[in-house]
């Protein structure tokens, strides 16, 4: 676990509110319960519980979004999260997000975003390369020691719940703050909720406009729902778990990326067994894969722990963990510049590591 901890690694699918600090969320869930807008002991086991079902995991997402949805708050997650993820060693993290609306605090979607940059902002212990040309990527030394960096890039997410007209003001907002680090569209939540239909006009709209494009594709049994996914042809997937025959001849004949979140898969039971998890196969098949952690907060998991547990599980020695957390920079949604200057962090490591 220690190695997996030190060694360099790109995270291409996490959720702000998913990663969330347990102790944050206990604290936050505190003092709303203090002030009477939640019953603090009705929902500390729901906090507290480990394993969920898919359905229990959305009605976490509900609780979680009661009680961090204010301006403040998300600026404080955000940098926790990104804190988080650098002291792990991520180097390039796209963090995912559901801009939001909420009238009764002022809060709008841009609102929302811009607390969430506030955040990038206010990470102290590490440098934050969020935007094309902000200028902490400038900062390479502080008092003559070279700093600790890390890329942050965004990607706003669409929840199935929205209409399509929610959904297009998400992708204008991503255009208007593509200075701001925002390079592209995630499609999530609920996948038994909303239709593929309803997303299509702004998913196809973020195309034009020159957005990247992630789904989430196959988390529940929907053969029609997944084919027409791949036929858009997506920059990347998350998830794959419930393909058919077909739909894996497809993917793999697309060279489709997929990220692939295995503790997530296990916790809520859309794979059975470690074992038998799809990644095994998309590996050896030299199918482009990226490991990720999708909610870290919320299956209590961090991205070394998921390469420690794929290392173990597919029997997978710290050179090919190495290679396939460096291939990851190839499936990154930020420009040329990032991928050359990421590739040379993993260069430098791996020549340490005498893996180059
Ligand atoms: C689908 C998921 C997800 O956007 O509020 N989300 N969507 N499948 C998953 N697998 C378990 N995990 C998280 O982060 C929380 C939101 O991300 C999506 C859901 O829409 C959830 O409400 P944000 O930062």
């Amino acid at each position: 676990m220690d190695w997996y901890l030190s060694m360099p690694k790109v995270e291409l699918h996490a959720h702000l509110n998913g990663s969330i600090r347990d102790s944050t969320l206990f604290e936050l869930g505190r003092v709303l319960g203090e002030k009477g807008t939640i019953n603090f002991s009705e929902v500390e086991h729901v906090i507290l519980k480990n394993d969920r079902s898919l359905h229990e995991v959305f009605k976490l997402f509900d609780l979680i979004h009661i009680v961090t949805t204010d301006h403040k708050t998300v600026t404080r997650i955000t940098k926790e999260v990104v804190e988080d993820f650098a002291a792990e060693n991520v180097v390039y993290l796209e963090l995912r997000t559901t801009p939001k609306r909420n009238d009764s605090i002022g809060m709008s979607k841009r609102s929302y975003m811009e607390a969430v940059l506030e955040g990038l902002r206010s990470v102290s212990v590490v440098d934050v390369d969020y935007a094309p040309h902000n200028l902490s990527s400038i900062t390479d030394t502080c008092n003559g020691t070279v700093r600790k960096k890390i890329y942050v890039r965004l990607l706003l997410s669409i929840d199935r719940r929205e209409t399509t007209a929610s959904a297009i003001e998400t992708v204008k907002l991503a255009m208007e703050m593509r200075d701001m680090g925002v390079v592209g569209i995630d499609l999530s939540g609920n996948p038994i909720v909303g239709e593929w239909g309803t997303f299509l006009p702004a998913l196809e709209f973020a195309r034009e406009q020159g957005l990247s494009v992630t789904l989430h594709c196959g988390e529940v049994p929907n053969q029609k729902e997944i084919q027409s996914m791949l036929d858009f042809f997506p920059e990347r997937i998350g998830h794959a778990c419930c393909f058919e025959e077909e739909e894996w001849g497809k993917l793999k004949s697309l060279k489709i990326p997929v990220e692939i979140c295995l503790t997530s898969n296990i916790r809520t039971a859309t794979i059975s067994s470690i074992e038998i998890h799809h990644f095994a196969d998309l590996y050896n098949a030299k199918h482009p894969t990226v490991l990720c952690t999708d909610d870290s907060g919320v299956f209590s998991t961090s991205l070394s722990a998921e390469y420690s547990l794929a290392s173990s599980t597919f029997v997978l020695g710290k050179k090919e963990m190495f290679q396939l957390a460096k291939n990851g920079i190839e499936y990154i949604f930020a420009n040329d510049e990032v991928k050359r200057e990421v590739r040379e962090v993993f260069d430098l490591a791996g020549r340490k590591l005498d893996f180059a």
